[in-house]
């Protein structure tokens, strides 16, 4: 056996987890101490998005957006006959012969195609109980070829799925940008050539569950993520610091905002912490689209989210940089409570609240009343970032990480 995926080691019978998958005390799933109820987060009707409910579904998405940073979706344009497909293209992908799903194998996170285990082999010090297939989809014919060509349907059905999530994607994008008062075609615009990836986890059964993650807690880079998850429980989401599962409903899709879209929204909509548990009884599967900026795209807030009360949190920065900075951070993306998210990559990219240049930059532009409040504050962010602390902190080249 090459060791290197889990779901042969789990397959073989294991009784007890290896020790490389061990957390801390301090840092388990404490699974008794998990919420779990029906309304977890926000169900929203995606139907009213056509029609004269508009503003009311609009409104709904904003409130989670605001206080969730998760939803779920019904009616949200996708088949269950394609639902039902993609999930069984990912199982029988995950059954092959572990020699025909080594052929995909990487341990590079830059691989725009590749089958890996665990989060990220290279940097982490404890292992996830999680193998998964990474692919970049959009555009489609710049990565189809690269696929995985087994299951013989694999590349028609895994393409005919992103096509359908990307509309989806596109609508609920429109949505957002409406909902934070911006034009519908912003956030379009805002990102770019786009960029889309899907991953396909796989989670064996665990002996052990109560040791280990799928996996950590985290925040996705991205801008938003569009999650199809099977019958198996396993995702939950941190809300007022309690772990909260979200217990899949058929035939939903779970969205939560990424990273990108906290910074787009000067922090009015949260990227939320989240994580996925195992269990000892059954394999889960669960497939999120990972809809993303191109990477030379320059991410801060927007003017029209600038003002006297609402000083840019962020500077501008491209995509390429924080996603290098994500993957490249000296700790594990391991965050177990409230407290740890200070050390999100995000957070590298705030404007320091008590310096001076936040300071200067209320002042600037309280002082002049001439001035437009958001293009000043985003002036002065460019003059300190370009010409100040940059020059002085000299920073990394931005350069070309799988997005
Ligand atoms: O499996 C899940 O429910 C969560 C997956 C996830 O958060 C991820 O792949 O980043």
């Amino acid at each position: 056996m090459s060791n290197l995926l889990l779901a042969d080691l789990a397959a073989s019978g294991v009784k007890q987890i290896p020790s490389g998958y061990i957390r801390p005390i301090t840092d388990r799933p404490n699974l008794s101490d998990v919420q779990i109820s029906h309304d977890s987060i926000p169900l929203i009707d995606l139907h009213g998005l056509n029609g004269p409910s508009r503003s009311l579904v609009i409104k709904q998405i904003s409130q989670a957006c605001e206080n969730d940073g998760f939803f779920q979706v019904k009616n949200h344009g996708i088949s269950e006959e394609m639902i039902g497909k993609i999930m069984n293209i990912a199982r029988q992908f995950f059954k092959l012969p572990e020699s025909e799903r080594l052929k995909t194998y990487s341990d590079d996170p830059t691989k725009t195609t590749r089958l890996s285990t665990s989060f990220n082999v290279n940097s982490e010090k404890i292992s996830s109980w999680r193998d998964f297939l990474r692919l970049h989809c959009y555009p489609l014919e710049d990565y189809m070829h690269e696929w995985p060509c087994n299951p013989p349907s694999f590349r028609r059905d895994v393409a005919e799925y992103c096509t359908s999530i990307r509309g989806l994607v596109l609508r609920v994008l429109e949505a957002i940008s409406e909902s934070l008062g911006l034009e519908r075609d912003y956030i379009d615009k805002k990102i770019g050539k786009h960029g889309q990836h899907m991953a396909m986890n796989y989670y064996p059964p665990c002996p052990q569950p109560e040791l280990t993650y799928g996996l950590p807690g985290h925040t996705d880079p991205n801008l938003i993520t569009i999650l199809l998850q099977d019958e198996v429980p396993g995702l939950q989401v941190l809300r007022d610091g309690k772990w909260i599962a979200v217990n899949p409903v058929p035939n939903t899709f779970i969205i939560n905002i990424g990273d990108q879209m906290q910074v787009l929204s000067n922090d009015r909509y949260k990227s939320v912490l989240h994580r996925a548990v195992v269990n000892s009884e059954k394999e889960r599967i669960s497939i999120p689209t990972f809809y993303c900026p191109s990477q030379d795209t320059v991410i801060g807030p927007p003017e029209e989210m600038v003002d006297d009360d609402h000083p840019a949190v962020y500077r501008d920065f491209t995509y390429g940089e924080y996603y290098e900075k994500f993957w490249n951070r000296d700790e594990e993306p391991r965050r177990s409570g409230e407290d740890d998210a200070q050390l999100m990559a995000r957070e590298f990219f705030k404007l320091p609240e008590n310096s001076d240049e936040h300071r200067r930059s209320i002042r600037l532009v309280t002082e002049n009343g001439q001035l437009k409040t958001g293009s000043t504050c985003r002036a002065f962010n460019e003059i300190i970032w370009n010409g100040g602390l940059a020059a002085a902190k000299s920073r990394p080249e931005v350069s070309n990480p799988a997005a």
